[in-house]
This record gives C-alpha cells, sequence and structure tokens, in this order.
C-alpha cells in the first residue's frame, strides 16, 4: 500500500504532553505523521485522530526533526531512507494517545491551518502510522466519530472546542452532492463510530464514488476529476515538504509449498 505521510508539525502540546515530555525535545521541530490514501482531501482536514489507549514513539528523523508514529511506521521509515539511520530507528521517547490528545497541530493544505488531537476508538495500531487526519466531509469512519465526540465531550474527555471545526466541502460526486460522508451516514442511518459494520460499506461507497466520480471543488486543481488531482496535490506537498511516499509492506505474503 502506498500511504502518503502528512506531516503535522506541533505548535501546541497538551498539558499532560507537555508535562511528561519535560525539555526532551528542546529545539527540535516535532510531527505528528499520519497516514493518507487520499491526499486529495487534505483541504478538508478538522482534526487528527490518535487511538488513546495506543502507544506512540517519539522518532528522531534527522539532526533537527522528530517523528511521532507508532514502532512499526518508524521501522519502515527507516529501511525506506525516510528517517535515519537505516537499521534502528532512534527512539527518544513515548505517550500514550491519552496524553497527546488535545495538542494542536498544523494541518497541510487545510483551509483550517490549525487542529487539535481527538480520540477515534477504531484506530488500529498496525495499520499506516496509527495517526489518521480526519476530513470528516468525505471519510465516514472521521464523520462518526467527530459526531460522537461533540455529543459526549465529557464522556471523552475532550475540550469541546477542540471538535468545534465543521466538515469542508472538498469534492463533489454525482450521488451524494459536496458532502459524501455526511451524506452516506444519514442515509444509511448510521449511529456513531461503534457501528463498524455499516461504516465499512460507507467508505467503500465514499472511495468509489470519491474516486472515480468526484470533481475537485478547492484547490489549485480544482474543477479537475478526483482521479487526475489525487497525484498532482500529493506532489505538491511532497514538493512542499509537508508530505512524503510510505508504503506499507503487504503483511500477508502468499508462500508457495510442495
Ligand atoms: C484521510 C482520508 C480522507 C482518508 C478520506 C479516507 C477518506 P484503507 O482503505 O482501509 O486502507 N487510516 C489510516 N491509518 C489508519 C489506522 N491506523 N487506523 C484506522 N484508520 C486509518 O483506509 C485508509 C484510510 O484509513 C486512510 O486514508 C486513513 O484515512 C485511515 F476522505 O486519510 B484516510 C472513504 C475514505 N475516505
Amino acid at each position: 500500500t502506498e500511504y502518503t505521510g502528512v506531516k503535522m508539525e506541533v505548535v501546541d502540546w497538551s498539558p499532560s504532553a507537555k508535562e511528561a515530555l519535560g525539555d526532551c525535545l528542546t529545539g527540535k521541530r516535532v510531527f505528528l505523521v499520519a497516514a493518507t490514501l487520499r491526499p486529495e482531501t487534505m483541504y478538508g482536514q478538522t482534526n487528527c485522530f490518535v487511538g488513546a489507549t495506543l502507544d506512540y514513539g517519539f522518532f528522531s528523523a534527522n539532526e533537527t526533526d522528530v517523528y511521532v508514529c507508532s514502532y512499526r511506521a518508524a521501522r519502515n521509515m527507516a529501511f525506506q531512507d525516510i528517517i535515519s539511520p537505516r537499521d534502528n530507528p532512534t527512539k527518544i521517547t513515548s505517550l500514550k494517545g491519552s496524553q497527546i490528545i488535545g495538542t494542536k497541530i498544523k494541518a497541510p493544505f487545510s483551509i483550517n491551518p490549525e487542529v487539535y488531537v481527538l480520540p477515534m476508538e477504531g484506530v488500529l495500531p498496525s495499520k499506516g502510522t496509527g495517526v489518521v487526519t480526519s476530513v470528516p466531509s468525505d471519510s465516514p469512519d472521521d464523520y462518526a466519530a467527530l459526531m460522537d465526540l461533540r455529543k459526549k465531550a465529557d464522556f471523552y474527555k475532550i475540550d469541546p472546542s477542540w471538535a468545534a471545526i465543521d466538515p469542508v466541502p472538498v469534492l463533489s460526486t454525482p450521488t451524494y452532492g459536496e458532502m459524501t460522508a455526511p451524506a452516506l451516514i444519514k442515509l444509511m442511518k448510521i449511529q456513531s463510530q461503534k457501528d463498524t459494520v455499516r461504516l465499512a460499506e460507507a467508505k467503500e461507497l465514499a472511495y468509489k464514488e470519491g474516486f472515480y466520480k468526484g470533481t475537485m471543488l478547492i484547490g489549485d486543481f480544482k474543477g479537475l476529476p478526483v482521479e487526475e488531482a489525487k497525484p498532482k496535490v500529493r506532489d505538491q506537498m511532497i514538493a512542499a515538504n509537508l508530505a512524503f511516499a510510505y508504503a506499507e509492506p503487504d503483511r500477508f505474503i502468499k508462500s508457495r509449498s510442495g
């Protein structure tokens, strides 16, 4: 799987991260790295998700920069020469997702240039980087999680203002209009992020419709089909040093026997 690793620079740590980190990152630029398959939707980022119970490592990328992601992702990045040294990533420290929640970060290319880190229940530790940037206009999972957070801010232990940015129209599709994910959530009567079976269906539909029939509503490639805009937006982000190509080795390689 060929992901785009989006570099979300930390602007302001949450109080609990600040306390735990002390001065171990002084003089460094720190980035949460989100793995996405939809770089053309980055204009519509409204927040970023981590898993509250997951472990996040702080890995030295080079002399000045530190990347925050799962250990697995850091090891893959080292093999792909995204971070150095090649053999073994240098871990400075680690935090639980719950400690990172409430941190303010930059969202490259988003019309909301600064967003907050929030919790999502379905973040898989074994996929991508374990950090997911949120585009609720086009990702049903993100929209469902954001609505849960707004309804139950106390339960999720967040400040409601962190979840206050509304979904932004990024692309239009013939079947679902300018907000594909909210339209699907309504149509399929999905109530929350716990409705994982129907959310998986909605994701499939959103992918197909967005990729094959979508037209960009925003950015330098406004008016272009999504299929054409996707690699162009990705190239721009990489050229601006706001992202990098990150490949995930397929884990289930069939072996022949006999
Ligand atoms: C932004 C985005 C915008 C995404 C969108 C999707 C959509 P797939 O196809 O199942 O591999 N993701 C990345 N890492 C994780 C993780 N560790 N746990 C849970 N979700 C993760 O899904 C790849 C997508 O799943 C990635 O692309 C990321 O969300 C999320 F409009 O990034 B995406 C219809 C989907 N739309």
